[in-house]
């Protein structure tokens, strides 16, 4: 009989065509010759998992029996891309599985591109997610990264007449092979009801919460399989789905709507991702989901992660709950809940064990991005928690009291409770709760401290700290790049994929003409290759021999494309005015690739005018051959992962002080491109490393911005003062990009000249000017080369295991298990 999980098959092809074709008949019920492309992926991807499985089994009941320091990682968002290309590497089974694919026929290139990448996020805060886990499980570090499976993730964009229109993300449809449904695990998660006090006879009094409904969360596991060291960790989303699927009665009685109406309602908790939050009812949903997914992660970590005769008072050895940003911090009167409720522990104890047992990393400095929610709203759905965050706000004002005395505006500002409206400010709540509180890169962490939470920073000293974030070199540099990378290895050998920092190693080639011959062939073959993409996916043409300008991220007036714009129609206007000579333009294709939020308006009209311009630019003959603008719609990881390698220049142009890190600025640097950036975010600490030689500084720095807002910014003046930036402006605002029509982009325009938040205006005539630098370095493309070659170099600190060694070192410690 055997025990141990089924060894995996031989990684041999013969041992890989046998298992695939095993899997295309009995599991998806087809034989070879009458498959579905979706069936050969299908069958593909189980033949992996089945390499993988005898590793995800051992490591989970290893896990539980050596009852290790672990994370659990809570995130509402993991952005992951497509699986199958990141599991054949970290398996080693690439070359295995192409080859076993070419002896049945089939073309492994097709049966890539039948992966719908999971977009259960928005952004970087998911993305950074899913480059964590993968860095914990190449770590060897004992976690789980709990979150939503969200049936529909991050909308599927597409333009209309310009303007972005969101479609719904059925990723699902076709089923997805890397999910390990649980159901007979599913925990029951309850809302709303009222609370009920009684006093025994010793006078102790208990409370117990009377909930008035629940839903079931279902787990589903995903293997998070290490890159090259036989680990495979777990990643476990929820879906919610009803107890009762229907009322029979109802139904019998023919009404069929209300007999699946419970249901309906319990399955839109994890039906989409952060649905719009400004109606009432949206926000509700939110509040749901968030407190669905921690409840059910705490129960399944106390109830099955635990060995049984485990003593909670030993829980701060044992584990620490990382709270990505504000969504999952309904966890901490969760967990207080369980304790001092269910398990019966004492407040004090129970608070103690808590405060040791979470830690908080806090992802923006927008005050609209820092959750609050209403006391009538929470009270309604989660009374009991309400009390436990009342109680802990009492406490801890009290101790606020104690050390600087009847303070009452200094008590006002750090309440966790704040008035009109009454709200629960639920970073503050992390911030108490928290053994430890992160910013994500330098320079935000410590306008974190200074700026948004100085007398926290102050009430408890050495509770902040900074742990810079990274990005994962195997998605983002062996996968997405694999010419970059095969010159790296033959370079400087194998084993820089796990030890970024090794890629210094690559200072010396930076002087070596045939090493930056070979480097820039490799940059020239990956236009090749985001050209046939584009071709393909949009109908696009990108020449090659342009300058690739790229700015890719969520459309936020903070991260200013808008200014990227008005650069463009600078230049755009330059040469059909007659004023700038085209053949002294350095050619050049800008990329943009933006998403925005559905509700977000001026996000919407900026893509609009994005693709006005691009459509003007692109059809007019006197700039044919020096501008194009591309923007190709949904950009996403897979997309990401084709436009980062082909870039020459990434736009980094936020305005100081607004964005916090920043990811894809790593990316681009990391794939050789070079940066034009504000010192913002991680900004600053890539142009430290790459050297101001290799790097286009331009703008306000953050006190900058700060004398000049105190100052009073009159954006107007700015538009007054440079002539480049009236023409423009004005070029916008004459209806040029809107066949005459000057009404559809003057919110644009009167926005720019009255209000301009984000200081556009004060910082165009440095972004251009700094632009003018950057044509003339790229004259000369041996020296770019070389720069391009010291950012990889200089930038092996941006890995996310060296993000992850830093969380170990300064928050979690938790060491790897062997
Ligand atoms: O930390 C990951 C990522 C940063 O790189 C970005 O700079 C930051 O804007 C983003 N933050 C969010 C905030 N969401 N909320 N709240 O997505 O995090």
């Amino acid at each position: 009989l055997a025990l141990a999980p089924v060894a995996a098959p031989p990684a041999s092809v013969d041992g890989f065509v046998r298992e695939f074709l095993r899997n295309l008949n009995f599991e998806r019920g087809v034989a070879l010759s009458s498959s579905a492309p979706n069936d050969r992926y299908m069958a593909l991807a189980y033949t992996v998992r089945d390499y993988l499985m005898a590793r995800w089994l051992e490591d989970q009941a290893r896990q539980r029996e050596l009852q290790a320091k672990g994370v659990c990682y809570l995130s509402a968002e993991y952005l992951l891309g497509r699986q199958l290309d990141n599991n054949l590497l970290a398996a080693r089974l690439t070359e295995v599985a192409t080859e076993a694919m070419v002896a049945c026929g089939i073309d492994i290139d097709e049966l890539r591109q039948q992966e719908v990448e999971p977009g259960l996020g928005n952004g970087g805060l998911g993305r950074l997610a899913a480059c964590f886990i993968d860095s914990l499980a190449t770590m060897s570090v004992p976690s789980i990264g709990y979150g939503i499976r969200y049936e529909y993730g991050i909308f599927r964009q597409t333009f209309v007449d310009g303007q972005q229109v969101e479609q719904p993300d059925a990723w699902l449809t076709l089923g997805s092979p890397w999910e390990f449904p649980h159901p007979e695990a599913a925990q029951k998660i309850f809302f709303g009801g009222h609370t009920e006090k009684t006093t025994d006879e010793q006078g102790v009094e208990t409370t117990t919460w009377v909930p008035g409904w629940h839903v079931l969360a279902v787990p589903y596991n995903y293997m998070v399989p290490g890159y090259h060291n036989g680990r495979v960790n777990t990643l476990r989303l929820w879906r919610a789905v009803a107890s009762n699927a229907f009322d029979l009665r109802i139904f019998n009685s023919g009404d069929y709507e209300e007999a699946v109406r419970a249901q309906t309602f319990a399955e839109n908790i994890s039906k989409v991702l952060y649905p719009e939050d400004s109606t009432p009812q949206g926000k509700e949903l939110r509040l749901q989901q968030q407190y669905f997914f921690v409840a059910a992660s705490i129960a399944d970590f106390l109830d099955h992660q635990l060995s049984a005769d485990f003593d909670l008072e030993n829980l701060p050895e044992r584990v620490i709950f990382q709270l990505n940003d504000t969504h999952p911090v309904i966890a901490v009167p969760e967990f207080m809940r369980v304790l001092v409720d269910e398990r019966g522990m004492e407040w004090d104890a129970a608070w103690a064990i808590t405060q040791k047992c979470f830690a908080y990393t806090c992802h923006t400095l927008l005050p609209e991005a820092l959750e609050v929610w209403p006391v009538d709203l929470l009270g309604r759905l989660l009374p009991r928690h309400l009390e436990i965050i009342y109680r802990i706000n009492e406490e801890f004002l009290l101790e606020v009291r104690e050390r600087f005395g009847d303070d009452e505006l200094r008590i006002r500002n750090m309440s966790i409770i704040s008035e009109n409206p009454r709200s629960v400010r639920m970073a503050y709540l992390a911030t108490v709760a928290g053994a430890k509180v992160n910013g994500v890169a330098e320079l935000h962490s410590q306008l974190l401290r200074e700026k948004v939470l100085p007398d926290f920073d102050e009430f408890y000293p050495g509770k902040f700290t900074n742990v810079t974030n990274g990005v994962t070199p195997r998605r983002f540099v062996r996968l997405a790049n694999p010419g970059l990378a095969g010159l790296i290895t033959e370079a400087l050998g194998a084993g820089w994929t796990v030890d970024l920092e090794r890629l210094r190693g690559l200072e010396a080639f930076a002087e070596d003409p045939e090493f930056r011959v070979k480097f820039a062939e490799v940059k020239r073959a990956n236009k090749r290759i985001l050209s046939d993409v584009l071709r393909e996916r949009d109908g696009f043409v990108l020449n090659e021999d342009h300058l690739l300008d790229v700015m890719v991220k969520r459309l936020h007036e903070y991260k200013r494309q808008m200014l990227k714009l008005l650069h463009i129609v600078t230049e755009y206007e330059g040469i059909v005015s007659g004023r700038v000579e085209a053949s002294s333009v350095q050619p050049r294709t800008f990329i943009f690739g933006a998403k925005a939020a559905p509700g977000y308006a001026m996000a919407k009209r900026i893509i609009h005018l994005i693709n006005a311009v691009g459509s003007v630019v692109n059809d007019d003959p006197r700039v044919e051959g020096r501008l194009k603008v591309l923007f190709p719609p949904n950009y996403n990881v897979t997309l990401a992962e084709r436009v980062i390698p082909a870039a020459d220049l990434s736009e980094q142009i936020s305005l100081a002080g607004k964005e916090a890190s920043g990811t894809g600025n790593m990316k681009f640097a990391l794939n050789g491109a070079l940066t034009i950036g504000t010192d913002d975010g991680a900004n600053v600490e890539i142009r430290e490393l790459v050297g101001d030689d290799n790097f286009f500084l331009f703008g306000m720095t953050e006190p900058e911005v700060e004398a000049l807002w105190a100052k009073g910014y009159k954006p107007a003046e700015f538009y007054q003062a440079d002539s480049g930036l009236r023409r423009a402006i004005d070029l916008i605002a004459s209806g040029a990009f809107s066949d005459g029509d000057r009404s559809v982009f003057e919110p644009v325009v009167s926005n720019l000249l009255y209000d301009d938040r984000f200081m556009v205006l004060a910082d165009y005539s440095s972004y251009i000017a700094e632009q003018a630098k950057v044509d003339a370095a790229y004259g000369d493309q041996d020296a770019w080369t070389r720069a391009s070659i010291l950012n990889v170099a200089r930038t092996g600190f941006f890995s996310s295991d060296r993000s992850i060694r830093d969380y170990i070192d300064r928050i979690w410690h938790t060491p790897p298990i062997l």
